[in-house]
């Protein structure tokens, strides 16, 4: 497993573009094709840390020729500029989450439908088979190149400030932050919840100020983002798998030899395979951190809140909104969804 502390991180960055130059002629040659890939989390996520090092490959397997250059954590804007970024070639790869992709391809966000996947086996047999392939299709046709292996963000648990959430009857008005997709505000306003959608990159700011006080994350980017240190009560809820597509402009990649896209196309989905066992286990260690922290941790059981999605006609909603394919391709991976 990698780690995670900053220092590390740095120092992983430090020594990848130290490394683009050791044995590099003194004055570092200037890629022949340089490629801007933004996104939205903490350089010490295991996103970042897997993107450099494909980076890194390519950059060594193209001998110099091809230059990828990370902006994480915002530094180009939130979601929705870097989405516009990535489809008008200002940037050549985002990594949106799934739900986020959603804006504008809408049926992305169907791995979100919420307690649709009860585990990981079910989430990779339905991602890396038939639904991703729908969706990849689907990301297409709005002129993006969606890479192969989705990544990991995780299965979402639900955080509070002032009472834990325990079932469906605690987010009565509750004013939750969401991340700027359709299928997220449907669902929490189905659990009677005030749904807020907001940017990531406003998240931490909105909790410490109050304007929303709760939000919902998996707990790898509750730990890297701090969320801790705004919010009481950690709900692990596992309401929705949300996953982060690797996108490139459509006219940017299709105008790359072939042999580059080959050695991109290998070290991103490498790449996103390992960071995928990175989050998995990082999820699964770092609530004992979290709790030494101050989170004070609960397992809420998804019946009352399945019931309530059901009874407010949630799955009948987003069924007849994906449409008979798309659905029928995650009811064949996690069953038949009341
Ligand atoms: O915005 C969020 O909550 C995050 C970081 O999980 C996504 O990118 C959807």
């Amino acid at each position: 497993m990698i780690n995670l502390s900053r220092r590390s991180v740095l120092g992983a960055f430090a020594s990848a573009s130290a490394a683009s130059v050791i044995g590099a002629p003194m004055v570092a040659r200037a890629a022949e094709i340089e490629l801007r890939y933004g996104n939205n989390l903490p350089l010490t996520h295991p996103l970042n840390i897997r993107a450099q090092q494909a980076a890194d490959q390519v950059r060594a397997k193209t001998n110099g020729r091809v230059e990828i250059k990370i902006f994480p954590n915002n530094q180009l804007g939130g979601d929705t500029d870097m989405l516009s970024q990535v489809r008008n070639g200002g940037i050549t790869f985002f990594t949106p989450s799934a739900l986020v992709i959603a804006t504008l391809v809408p049926v992305a966000a169907i791995n979100a439908v919420g307690f649709a996947f009860a585990d990981y086996d079910q989430v990779w047999r339905a991602m890396d088979g038939g639904l991703g392939a729908h969706v990849r299709a689907a990301i297409a046709k709005v002129n993006l190149h969606a890479f192969e292996k989705i990544w990991d963000n995780g299965f979402r648990q639900m955080t509070s400030s002032s009472k834990p959430i325990e079932q469906a009857k605690d987010m009565a008005g509750l004013k939750i932050r969401v991340p700027v997709s359709p299928l997220s505000l449907s669902m929490f306003k189905a659990l009677d919840s005030a749904p807020a959608s907001l940017q990531f990159s406003e998240v931490y700011t909105s909790l410490q100020t109050r304007i929303v006080d709760a939000q919902e994350n998996p707990v790898s980017i509750i730990q890297v983002a701090k969320l801790y240190e705004v919010q009481k009560f950690c709900a692990l809820t596992n309401h929705i798998w949300d996953g982060f597509w690797f996108v490139a402009n459509g006219r940017a990649w299709a105008g790359l030899p072939d042999d580059i896209k080959g050695i991109i196309t290998e070290a991103l989905n490498e790449a996103g395979m390992k960071q995928r066992d990175d989050v998995r286990q990082l999820n699964e260690s770092v609530q004992a951190d979290l709790q030494a922290k101050g989170l004070t941790f609960n397992k809420a059981a998804p019946d009352s809140f399945r019931a309530k999605l059901r009874d407010a006609g949630f799955y009948k909603e987003w069924k007849e909104r994906f449409g008979p394919e798309a659905w029928g391709l995650l009811e064949k991976e996690v069953g038949v969804l009341a």
